[in-house]
């Protein structure tokens, strides 16, 4: 073998090997995990987007959560809640950790223009998802692209208890009442909005 072809040969390796590298750090979006973003007028609910790569968990990671004009206005932003960008940098197993202030169930598919919350990872789209809480409607039942009017406070009162509780009670499937975004609406559900209807918990919108 001479010294040119030898060389050629550790170049030709060097060019595989980086690539390989540099792809474990950047996000896959079929191998990362979003739900449908979670939030509550309490803030007391923890939404979870998972960064993984070729290589597993990407840490560091700049999530932002880009909610589209149409989602914008129809959701009760509480005060001092950043948008219709909100970021948060993934620890060492690849999570971003949001608590968002803010009420309105956002069903992708009945909204005039999707996709309601488009997901990044270091700029790169992970996903298109929609938005759930147990604030799902306003003081007459009314979802929000039905045309609700929160008023002055997001709350989640006894209007959100009768919506809910009707699929928490039959295990009927509805967006809505499917919190975890695991396709089924069940007693995880139901404990997940628990505390803020036990708390009718709400916020001064903005
Ligand atoms: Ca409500
Ligand atoms: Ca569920």
């Amino acid at each position: 073998m001479g010294r040119s072809y030898r060389l050629l040969l550790g170049v030709l390796v060097a060019a595989m090997v980086v690539p390989a590298a540099v792809y474990a750090g950047i996000p896959d979006p079929s191998l990362s995990d979003v739900p449908n973003v979670l939030f509550s007028p309490g803030g007391d609910l923890e939404y979870i987007v998972t960064v993984n790569g070729s290589s597993g968990p990407i840490a560091n990671a700049t999530v932002e959560l880009q909610f589209s004009d149409g989602a914008d206005t129809l959701i009760a932003w509480c005060v001092g809640q950043t948008h219709p960008t909100i970021s948060a940098t993934t620890d060492a197993n690849g999570e971003a950790h949001f608590f968002i202030g803010a009420g309105g169930c956002i069903d992708p598919s009945q909204i005039s223009a999707p996709p309601a919350v488009e997901v990044f990872a270091n700029a790169v789209k992970l996903s298109e998802v929609g938005c759930v809480s147990p604030d799902a409607v306003d003081a007459s039942g009314l979802l929000p692209w039905q045309g609700w009017n929160p008023g002055a406070v997001a709350s989640v009162s006894a209007n959100d208890a009768a919506f809910l509780g009707q699929f928490f009670k039959t295990s009927v499937y509805d967006f809505c009442a499917d919190l975890n975004s695991d396709g089924a609406v069940a007693g995880d559900d139901a404990s997940l909005a628990a505390p803020a209807i036990k708390n009718s918990l709400s916020c001064t919108k903005e």
